[in-house]
């Protein structure tokens, strides 16, 4: 059994948004596409209380971007984003959620940042998705979504380490981009045994499903 994630395509990363990615809602028709092959589809929503430890704005003298060092190691500050109940924090209006059965919500406890689908910073917090994932028997994933070098990375490494066979779709995820962060983050990745695909690639695959 396989299944997608979709890896917080909300309104706060999209542009015009608090922590936009550039381009980030051109990722929204290749996932439209492929959402139709998918029995099991898991979206996530970073869902932040305001005063996240994560937002430079709870911090005195801390401008965004900056990394400062907490319990659970090194943490980047950010802009206030995906705030809980904001517009910000909802789904792009154009992607389509109809066929997702599980949303998760991370990130929402204010003293650690939730990067992963999986795990959240501290690396032994769960959200429960590995016990989800498990008790459907789906042992391969395919990620997309934003921000490639953050919440799509540490996504796919944990997949990784959980014993997925974890595809990233190339063409569905989009990055940040602080100091080289996306090609270091797709290195990572690559180096950790994430595969790489194409989504024209894919869909051929999806119909002919046996081959999966
Ligand atoms: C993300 C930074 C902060 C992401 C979430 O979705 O990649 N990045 N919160
Ligand atoms: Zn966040």
């Amino acid at each position: 059994m396989y299944a997608l994630i979709v890896v917080d395509v909300q309104n706060d990363f999209c542009p015009g948004g608090k922590l936009e990615v550039p381009n980030g809602d051109e990722i929204i028709a290749p996932i439209n596409r492929l959402t139709p092959y998918f029995e099991y589809i898991v979206q996530t929503q970073d869902w932040h209380p305001t005063n996240h430890s994560s937002f430079a704005s709870n911090h005195i003298n801390r401008k965004p971007f900056e990394t400062i060092d907490v319990d659970y190691g090194k943490q980047v500050l950010w802009p206030d984003h995906c705030v809980q109940g904001s517009r910000g924090a909802e789904f792009h209006p154009k992607l389509e959620t109809v066929h997702t059965n599980l949303f998760i919500r991370k990130g929402f406890r204010p003293e650690i940042d939730s990067y992963s689908a999986f795990y959240e910073n501290d690396q032994a917090t769960s959200t429960g998705l590995k016990g989800y994932l498990d008790s459907l028997k789906i042992s391969t994933v395919f990620i997309t979504g934003l921000a490639t070098d953050f919440c799509v990375k540490w996504t796919a490494l944990d997949a990784i380490k959980s014993g997925y066979n974890t595809y990233l779709i190339c063409d569905a995820v989009k990055g940040i981009d602080i100091d080289n962060s996306v090609q270091n983050a797709m290195k990572e990745m690559y180096d950790s045994g994430v595969e790489f695909i194409l989504s024209d690639y894919l869909i051929p695959l999806l119909e002919s499903s046996n081959e999966i």
